[in-house]
């Protein structure tokens, strides 16, 4: 049987890292199966390093071309992730396409040109959405340091988040103590069904 295939989304300080990594734990120590994390963007690759410098330091690039570098750099480490899943490892994302839709549609793109690139990218077989208001999120450590980490931007990027979860994600409260978001994300992870096929995104 192939791999577990989940992903998780939130806005920047919702604790995504944290829970990918004890998701990872527990998933390995669960199924008995190898759990990998990709973390997306990822910036060891060349594409991603010209994220980096682009949420760093400031480098100019349009929007239109930033969202195709986000995109673009899912789909460079799409076989690595597929043949993972396909010997029955696991897979947990920090971070997918959702992210790459709304951080994009948030500055005021339309949300069909921001979803074309990904079209055809595997579905998780469940994405979880970690909420934590914006003002809570800027409470937390280092805040402020990256492109986007501010309360204004951040509150139209959950406004979509929220409207986009209803259709495509569950829910989990992000205010907790680490401990608590823990075992809520474990409970959603056990009910999830693993179909053979992965189906291919076709929209929100
Ligand atoms: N981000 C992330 C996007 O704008 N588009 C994308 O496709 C992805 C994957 O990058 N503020 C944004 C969200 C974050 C930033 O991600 C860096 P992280 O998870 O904070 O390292
Ligand atoms: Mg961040």
């Amino acid at each position: 049987m192939r791999g577990r295939f989940i992903a998780i989304e939130g806005l920047d300080r919702s604790g995504k890292s944290t829970q990918c990594d004890r998701l990872v734990a527990h998933l390995t120590e669960t199924t008995g199966n190898k759990t990998h994390l990709f973390k997306f963007p990822d910036r060891s690759t060349p594409m991603g390093q010209i994220i980096n410098q682009y949420l760093t330091s400031g480098v100019a690039l349009s929007d239109q071309a930033i969202h195709l570098l986000f995109s673009a750099n899912r789909w460079e480490r799409i076989e690595d992730i597929k043949a993972l899943l396909e010997k029955g490892e696991n897979v947990v994302l920090d971070r997918y396409y959702i992210s790459g839709i709304v951080y994009t549609q948030a500055k005021g793109l339309e949300r069909q040109w921001c979803t074309n690139p990904d079209l055809g990218l595997p579905v998780p077989d469940i994405t979880l959405f970690l909420t934590v208001s914006p003002e809570v999120a800027s409470q937390r450590g280092a805040y402020g340091e990256e492109r986007y980490e501010k309360i204004a931007f951040q509150k139209r990027v959950a406004a979509l988040f929220h409207e986009v979860a209803q259709r495509n994600c569950i829910t989990v409260d992000a205010s907790g103590t680490e401990e608590e978001v823990a075992n809520a994300i474990n409970q959603c992870v056990e009910t999830v069904q693993i179909g053979e096929a992965l189906d291919k995104f076709s929209g929100l």
